[in-house]
Parts: C-alpha cells; sequence; structure tokens
C-alpha cells in the first residue's frame, strides 16, 4: 500500500485537531512521494499516539515526553540513509520532555517533531501542561491558567533548530508540514489546535484564533542556517584486551583446588595491585581466577577490597560469601570485614601486628605487614599466605613481582630484602 494512513476513519474525539495533523502529514509525505516504508513515526504517550496502528509507516510508541529520544537514538543511528523521521508529541509530553526537544536541536538531528498543541493533557482529563496559555482554562487551572505557556518554537529557535514553524491547527495545514518534512536538520512543527473532550468544555464560547492571538505568539516560521547533524569519528582505538599479551602458564598449580580470598586494606595502600598481581601469578599457574574490587565512592580514603577466587575449574560463581582466607592490612581493611570475620568457622586470617584479632573461628596469623612499607603491606601479605595456604608456588607470585612494575617505584631488590625479613609467625 502506498498511502501512509490505512484507514480513513482515525481514533479521535470528533473535531480534534490531532485528526487535522494526521490527515496533514499522510498528504503532504504523499505528495512529497515518499514510500511508507521509508517514514519512520515516533509517538508519544497520549490521544495523538494512539495514531501508530493507522499508519503503512514504521511505528515507534514511546514513554511519556521521551519519544524525540527515541527519534534521536533513530536519527543517529540512520545517520547515512534516507529515512524520514517523524516524532508525535503533544504538548504534555513536550513539557515533561523539553530538554530533549532542545538536545535535539541544540545537535540539529535529522528529524521533524510534530508538536500536537492542544494547550492541555488531553488523554488524562485535561490538566494544564508548560504549553498552555495564561488565562486558558483546565480541569486543574478552571480559573484560567495564571501563567503564560512556553514559546516552544522561540525556544528551539535559539536551542539552534534550522527550522521550528508555528499554526493554527484549521484548515489543510499539510503545505505547512511538508515544508518542516523537507528540513536538512532539525524542524519542528508546532501545530496549536483545541481539544474539543476538554479544552473547548473549560473554555465555551472562546475561538481557537483569538486565543492564539491572546498568547503574543504568533504563527510564523523561523529559520537557523546549519549543516545537519553529523556524527564526530573519534580516533580508532584498539581494545584493551587486544593490547594484552597472553599470560603464559610456565609454573604448576598448588595443591587447593579452589580458594575464596579477600584482600583488604586502605586506599591508596596498594590492595588492587597485589590483588593483580596474584591474579597474574594464578594465570601464570594454570589457574583459573575471578577479581572484583570494591572502595567507597571517595576512593582516595577510606577502605579498599579484593575479592578473588582462584580455583583449578572454570569458575561459574565468582562470589567469596563466608571466604577461606581473609588478608587484612589495615585498621580501614579490619573494619569492613569485621562481619564475614567474625562469620568464619574455618579458614584463614592473616592480619597485620597492629591490629586487635577480631573473635573469629579461622585459624590466626599475625605479621608485621606494614612496618617498613604500608604500600607493600598487601604484597607481603600474600606471600605469608601463600607460605601457609598451597594455592600457587610463592615462586610464581616472586617472578610475577619482578616482571611488574610496582608502585612507588621500589626496586625488586629491595621488595625481596623486605620480603625476606619478614618474620614467621
Ligand atoms: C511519565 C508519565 N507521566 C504521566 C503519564 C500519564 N499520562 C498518560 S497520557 C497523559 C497526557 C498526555 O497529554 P499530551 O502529551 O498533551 O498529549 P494529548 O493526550 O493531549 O495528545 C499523561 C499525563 C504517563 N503515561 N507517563
Ligand atoms: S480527548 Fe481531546 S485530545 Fe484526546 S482525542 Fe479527544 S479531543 Fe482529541
Amino acid at each position: 500500500m502506498n498511502t501512509i494512513l490505512n484507514k480513513a476513519a482515525l481514533p479521535y474525539c470528533k473535531g480534534c485537531g490531532h485528526d487535522l495533523i494526521a490527515k496533514g502529514t499522510a498528504r503532504a509525505l504523499e505528495t512529497m512521494g515518499l514510500n511508507p516504508l521509508d517514514v519512520i513515526v515516533v509517538t508519544d504517550i497520549g490521544c495523538h499516539g494512539i495514531i501508530d496502528s493507522c499508519l503503512n509507516t514504521h511505528t515507534i510508541h514511546g514513554l511519556h515526553g521521551r519519544s524525540i529520544a527515541f527519534g534521536a537514538g533513530v536519527a543517529i543511528g540512520i545517520e547515512e540513509r534516507q529515512s524520514k523521521i517523524i516524532v508525535f508529541i503533544g504538548d504534555g509530553g513536550s513539557t515533561i520532555g523539553l530538554q530533549h526537544i532542545l538536545e535535539a536541536a541544540r545537535l540539529n538531528l535529522n528529524m521533524t517533531v510534530v508538536v500536537h498543541n492542544n494547550m492541555l493533557y488531553g488523554m488524562t482529563g485535561g490538566q494544564t501542561s508548560g504549553l498552555t496559555p495564561a488565562g486558558f482554562r483546565t480541569s486543574t487551572s478552571i480559573d484560567g491558567n495564571a501563567y503564560a505557556g512556553y514559546d516552544i518554537c522561540a525556544l528551539s529557535h535559539l536551542a539552534g533548530a534550522a527550522w521550528a514553524g508555528r499554526i493554527a491547527g484549521t484548515g489543510d495545514i499539510s503545505a505547512f508540514l511538508g515544508e518542516a518534512f523537507a528540513v536538512s536538520g532539525f524542524s519542528i512543527a508546532e501545530v496549536i489546535e483545541i481539544c474539543p473532550g476538554y479544552g473547548v468544555k473549560f473554555n465555551k464560547g472562546r475561538k481557537l484564533s483569538e486565543i492564539i492571538e491572546g498568547t503574543g505568539k504568533k504563527p510564523g516560521i523561523w529559520k537557523n542556517s546549519r549543516e545537519q547533524f553529523k556524527m564526530v569519528q573519534g580516533k580508532k582505538t584498539t581494545s584493551l584486551i587486544d593490547e594484552q599479551t597472553a599470560i603464559v602458564p610456565d609454573f604448576k598449580p598448588g595443591t587447593e583446588s579452589r580458594l575464596s580470598i579477600v584482600i583488604s586494606g586502605s586506599a591508596g595502600e596498594g590492595v588492587q595491585s597485589a590483588a593483580g598481581i596474584l591474579a597474574n601469578a594464578a594465570v601464570r599457574s594454570g589457574c583459573h581466577v575471578t577479581r572484583k574490587g570494591s572502595y567507597p565512592v571517595t576512593v582516595g580514603v577510606g577502605f579498599s577490597t579484593a575479592e578473588m577466587v582462584i580455583s583449578h575449574e572454570p569458575i561459574v560463581f565468582h562470589g567469596t560469601g563466608v571466604p577461606d582466607a581473609v588478608i587484612i592490612t589495615s585498621a580501614d581493611g579490619l573494619a569492613h570485614n569485621i562481619s564475614t570475620i567474625g562469620r568464619m568457622q574455618k579458614g584463614k586470617l592473616f592480619i597485620d601486628s597492629s591490629l586487635e584479632p577480631p573473635s573469629t573461628g579461622a585459624e590466626i596469623f599475625v605479621s608485621d605487614f606494614r612496618s617498613m612499607t604500608p604500600g607493600y603491606a598487601c604484597l607481603l601479605a600474600l606471600f605469608k599466605f601463600l607460605s601457609v595456604t598451597n594455592c600457587i608456588s610463592p615462586e610464581a607470585l616472586l617472578r610475577t613481582v619482578k616482571e611488574s612494575e610496582l608502585p612507588g617505584k621500589i626496586s625488586f631488590e629491595r621488595f625481596s630484602s623486605i620480603l625476606s625479613g619478614l618474620p614467621d609467625s
């Protein structure tokens, strides 16, 4: 079928301006010779939006006030194609989605917005919208709206719309709509109408032309001479994964087939980098590894925690629940994990000697991880952890440390000497 509408009788109340707009739209598109499937109509919530099933075009039904955003997505997504994108929206939807209209105008997206301005929220009983004129009576401003409505054309024009036009919704408006549809870039066509269901009822005897006259917002067309939106082509980047060199498994895994580990200390003290080094060492030992970092939104203060699972088998669930081992290097880490540690009936707790070990069923190992350099407390603790669990070999970790860039510019030799001075306890 080559006609835009698939039925003559549209589902609006008798005399509704939405009917005039739908028929004017169809006539304009047919005059332009557009095939219905070259047209994408995005409709908003409201009476105007029930047109979808009457259209032979593509249709998308949006959320209230968000149809512009849907239309913008389509306009950006099919930038190179010749489809005509038309958004139908009410004055209510335009109020809710005003910022979306301004953004689409600012970017000069290649789409036309048809504002069905019946000066109130029609579908829900005739409430005042942001476009309701001063003095216009609605179900929520029964004595007349106290404020002037937004001038949607002026706002869009100022925001950069290539074309903004306002017309009274009487007679044949297809030429006006056709001009909007022919624009390359963003066009907004405001059609002022009166809703027989509520607008006429509340404003008996008032003529549309007089109401428009009273607003001081004259019908007209305002243009900006601009290029339509073009996606800025960013610098081509390679994937972070592509930049990684594969880790070759050059060590054997330990005898522990699966361990869940929590490493926790203070922000800025190397918790996450230590966890990264352990993860690499575990992968080069042929293990599967998961690692999750958590810290407060204020990343520079408070706790920093890494939760890890190291396993001989693929890891389906990466939660640590009540972990097998907890490594605590500072008071922040202890405070953050105190209840988890309290729930441990078994497993191992490695804790810095500056801290009071909490009550727990875990076996406790106390060491002076922080005394020489707090920034390496977690790495030192990992060696302690590997000396009492057979998760992976300490050699695998040591080799990985050697090949890593140590934070804080400490040399590997210096680190090794600290490590060898770590007393057993
Ligand atoms: C986010 C959201 N708020 C409120 C509603 C309820 N609602 C449905 S239709 C409507 C009125 C629509 O008025 P308008 O956009 O002016 O379109 P008209 O019905 O006049 O064509 C409202 C408020 C909704 N569906 N979604
Ligand atoms: S309630 Fe008003 S806006 Fe809705 S269809 Fe009827 S006349 Fe049109």
